[in-house]
C-alpha cells in the first residue's frame, strides 16, 4: 500500500502548525509540492526553496530544505540569483498573488523573457491577504475587496498571456482539483526552462466572506464547478484548468 506521510520528509514538522486561518488554501498546496518532490524523489540536497512576503510567503520556511523568506516581491529575483550560482539545482519559488505578479511583477517579466530554468508556484487568492484583504493583480473586475469596497474597477492580469508570450510553460490549477495541482507541480519541475504554475487557492477570511461565500469548504465546491480540466492547449480559457502545451 502507498505510504500516504512520506510528504512529511519534505517539511520541518517543528515548525508545524502553519498560522494560516482555518480553511485557508495554502496548506494544500504546501502538501501538493510536498507530494510533487515526493513523486519526483527529489534531491533535497539539491533543492532550495524560496518565498517573498505575505502568507503564502510564510511557504518556504516550513520545508527541511534549504530555504529562503526574502524581500516583499523578490523572490524571483534571489531564486535566479541561486541558479544563477548553481545551476544544478531546483529552485523552487513559493509565493502569493501579490508578491509576484503586483510588486514583484517586474522580475516575473524579466525573468521569462530571460527564461530562467525555476519553478514559480503562485498562491492565487485574489487579494493581499496577510495586511488584511486590499486588491491584488489577481482580483476579478467588479470584486469587492477592503480597498475597492464598491468593486474592483480593474481587469486581472492575464498571467498565462506573459508567460507563454516568453515562451515559459505556464499550468493553472486549484486547491480542489488534488490530483491536477500535484501534476501541475510536477511538470513545472520537470520543465527545463521557467514553469509557472498559477494555483486558485481559497482565503475565507480575507476575500471569501466578502465576496458571498461562507466557508473554505463552499470556496473549493465553487472552483469544482466552475474549472474544467484542458490538459495540452496552448491557451486556457478564463474557466479552464490545465498544463498548457510546451511551445
Ligand atoms: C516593501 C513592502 N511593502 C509592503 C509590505 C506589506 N505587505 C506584507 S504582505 C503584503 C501582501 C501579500 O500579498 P500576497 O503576496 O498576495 O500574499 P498573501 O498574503 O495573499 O498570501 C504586503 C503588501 C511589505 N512587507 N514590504
Ligand atoms: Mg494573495
Amino acid at each position: 500500500m502507498e505510504d500516504t506521510t512520506r510528504f512529511k520528509r519534505f517539511l520541518r514538522e517543528k515548525n508545524l502548525p502553519t498560522p494560516w486561518c482555518p480553511g485557508c488554501g495554502n496548506g494544500i498546496v504546501l502538501k501538493s509540492t510536498c507530494d510533487a518532490f515526493e513523486e519526483l524523489n527529489l534531491d533535497t540536497s539539491k533543492t532550495v526553496v524560496v518565498s517573498g512576503i505575505g502568507c503564502a510567503g510564510r511557504s518556504a520556511g516550513f520545508f527541511n530544505i534549504d530555504s529562503v523568506h526574502t524581500a516583499h516581491g523578490r523572490a524571483i529575483p534571489m531564486a535566479e540569483g541561486i541558479k544563477m550560482a548553481n545551476e544544478n539545482l531546483n529552485v523552487v519559488v513559493l509565493s502569493g498573488d501579490g508578491d509576484l505578479l503586483g510588486i514583484g511583477g517586474n522580475h516575473l517579466l524579466h525573468a521569462s523573457r530571460r527564461n530562467t530554468p525555476i519553478t514559480i508556484i503562485c498562491f492565487s487568492n485574489e487579494i493581499y491577504g496577510m495586511t488584511g484583504g486590499q486588491v491584488s493583480p489577481t482580483s476579478k473586475k467588479h470584486a469587492k475587496t477592503i480597498t475597492t469596497p464598491d468593486g474592483c474597477p480593474d481587469t486581472p492580469i492575464n498571467v498565462q498571456a506573459l508567460i507563454k508570450a516568453h515562451n515559459c510553460s505556464y499550468a493553472r490549477t486549484t486547491t480542489f482539483h488534488l490530483k491536477h495541482l500535484k501534476k501541475s507541480i510536477v511538470a513545472a519541475l520537470e520543465h527545463p526552462g521557467l514553469a509557472f504554475v498559477d494555483v486558485i487557492c481559497q482565503c475565507i477570511v480575507n476575500n471569501g466572506r466578502r465576496i458571498g461565500f461562507k466557508d473554505g469548504y463552499e470556496m473549493l465546491i465553487y472552483y469544482k464547478n466552475e474549472y474544467k480540466v484542458n490538459d495540452n492547449v496552448d491557451l486556457l480559457k478564463e474557466n479552464e484548468i490545465g498544463i498548457t502545451r510546451k511551445v
